[in-house]
C-alpha cells in the first residue's frame, strides 16, 4: 500500500489523534502542517532548509505545474521529487480548487471543467482523468481527487448538484488512476456549510474504500465558528483508521481547533504569503516586523524563538530587508513562520501524548490571541 496511517493515540481531554503516515517517502508524524510549493518550490525555502526544520511533506499544486513547466517535464525529470530534490513526502492538490480561484472564464459541465490559463489566457481543459493523469505523472506521494469546492455563500439546490458532482468525479479518479501501488489517493468531502449535505457527502466519499479522506469546502470565508461546527459534523464520519486533511486551512487558532475535532494534515499559504510582506507569527501573537515602530529594535522577532533568523539577526535588520524589498528578508521571516508553526505542531503532539490537548490551547490562545475566546 502507498500511504498507511497509524493510529497511535486519541487524546483523553479532545478529539485529537496522534499518529503516523507512512509514505513510500517517508513517515510523517500526525497532526502535521504541510508548507506550500506550488510550482515544486516552497518559497525561499531550499529543500535543506525545510529539512532542518523538521518538514516531513510538502505541497505542489497540479493546476500550476500543468501550465508551467508542463507535467510532461516533470516527468521527464524523473517526477517531482528528482525534478526539486526533494526525498521526503510530496501531496499533489487536483488543480479544481485553483482552477476556480485563479483562472478566468470557467465553466464546469459533467465532463469537467473549463478555463483559461491565468498566464497565457489560453483555452485550457481538466476532467476528473486528466487531473489523475498529470498527477500520476508528477508522482506525489499523496494525490487528490478532482473536486469542486462551491462558494461561500451557495445555495443548496447548487451545493447538492455539485456535491454529487464531486462524488461521481470520485469514481471517475478511482478509474483512471494508474499508480495505486506507489500513489495514495485521497477522496475529498464537500457539501458546504448545510450539515445534511456534508453528511450525505461524507457517506458518498467513505463509500469508496480509499486510504485517506479530505475535508473541503471550508476557509472559504465563512465565520470560523460554522467551519468548527462543520468539522465537528464531518470528522466522527470519516473512518478513525484512515487520516483526515483539513484543505487550505493554516492560521494558528485554526490549526489547534481542527485537531481537537479530530483533524490530522493541514496546508495553508498564509505563514509564507504573509512572511513576504513583512508579517511574522511569534510566541506572543501576530509581529508586522515592516512597522515603523521596529526600526530600532534590535531584539530577536521572538525572544522565544530559537530558529535561525532568531538566533542571528534583529527586527530592525527584518525590518530594513523588508523594506528595501531585499530578498535576504523574504527568506528570514518564512524560515521563521514555516518554523513557529512546525513548532505549534510538534507542541500539540506531544500534548496529546499527554491528554493535555485542552490545556494546551488554553495556554497558546492566551498568549498568541491574548484570551482563550
Ligand atoms: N478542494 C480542493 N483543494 C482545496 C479546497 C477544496 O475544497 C480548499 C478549501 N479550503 C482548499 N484547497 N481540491
Ligand atoms: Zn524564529
Amino acid at each position: 500500500m502507498a500511504v498507511h496511517y497509524e493510529l497511535i493515540k486519541t487524546c483523553k481531554q479532545t478529539g485529537a489523534r496522534l499518529g503516523r503516515i507512512h509514505t513510500l517517502h517517508g513517515t510523517i508524524e500526525t497532526p502535521v502542517f504541510m508548507p506550500v510549493g506550488t510550482l515544486a518550490t516552497v518559497k525561499t525555502m531550499s529543500p535543506e532548509e525545510l529539512k532542518e526544520i523538521g518538514s516531513r511533506i510538502i505541497l505542489a499544486n497540479t493546476y500550476h505545474l500543468f501550465l508551467r513547466p508542463g507535467h510532461d517535464v516533470v516527468e521527464e525529470a524523473g517526477g517531482l521529487h528528482r525534478f526539486m530534490n526533494w526525498d521526503r513526502a510530496i501531496l499533489t492538490d487536483s488543480g479544481g480548487f485553483q482552477v476556480f480561484s485563479l483562472s478566468d472564464l470557467r465553466k464546469i459541465t459533467e465532463e469537467g471543467v473549463s478555463f483559461r490559463s491565468h498566464l497565457s489566457g489560453e483555452p485550457l481543459f481538466i476532467s476528473p482523468e486528466k487531473s489523475i493523469e498529470i498527477q500520476n505523472s508528477l508522482g506525489a506521494d499523496i494525490i487528490m481527487a478532482f473536486d469542486e469546492c462551491p462558494p461561500y455563500p451557495a445555495d443548496r439546490d447548487y451545493v447538492r448538484s455539485s456535491m454529487d458532482r464531486t462524488y461521481r468525479w470520485l469514481q471517475r479518479c478511482v478509474e483512471a488512476h494508474r499508480r495505486p501501488e506507489e500513489q495514495g489517493l485521497f477522496g475529498i468531502v464537500q457539501g458546504g456549510m448545510y450539515r445534511d449535505l456534508r453528511e450525505e457527502s461524507a457517506r458518498q466519499i467513505t463509500s469508496v474504500d480509499l486510504p485517506g479522506y479530505a475535508i473541503g469546502g471550508l476557509s472559504v470565508g465563512e465565520p470560523k465558528e460554522l467551519m468548527y461546527e462543520a468539522l465537528e459534523h464531518t470528522t466522527p464520519l470519516l473512518p478513525k483508521e484512515k487520516p483526515r486533511y483539513l484543505m487550505g486551512v493554516g492560521s494558528p487558532d485554526a490549526l489547534v481547533e481542527g485537531v481537537m475535532r479530530g483533524v490530522d494534515m493541514f496546508d495553508c499559504v498564509l505563514p509564507t504569503r504573509i512572511a513576504r510582506n513583512g508579517t511574522t507569527m511569534t510566541s506572543q501573537g501576530r509581529l508586522v516586523v515592516r512597522n515603523a515602530r521596529y526600526a530600532r529594535d534590535f531584539s530577536p522577532l521572538d525572544p522565544e524563538c530559537d530558529c535561525y533568523t532568531c538566533r542571528n539577526y534583529s527586527r530592525a535588520y527584518l525590518r530594513h530587508l523588508i523594506k528595501a524589498d531585499e530578498t535576504f528578508g523574504l527568506r528570514l521571516t518564512t524560515y521563521h513562520n514555516l518554523y513557529f508553526l512546525l513548532r505549534l505542531m510538534e507542541g500539540v503532539r506531544e500534548a496529546i501524548r499527554q491528554d493535555r490537548l485542552r490545556d494546551y490551547r488554553n495556554a497558546f490562545f492566551e498568549k498568541y490571541y491574548g484570551s482563550v475566546e
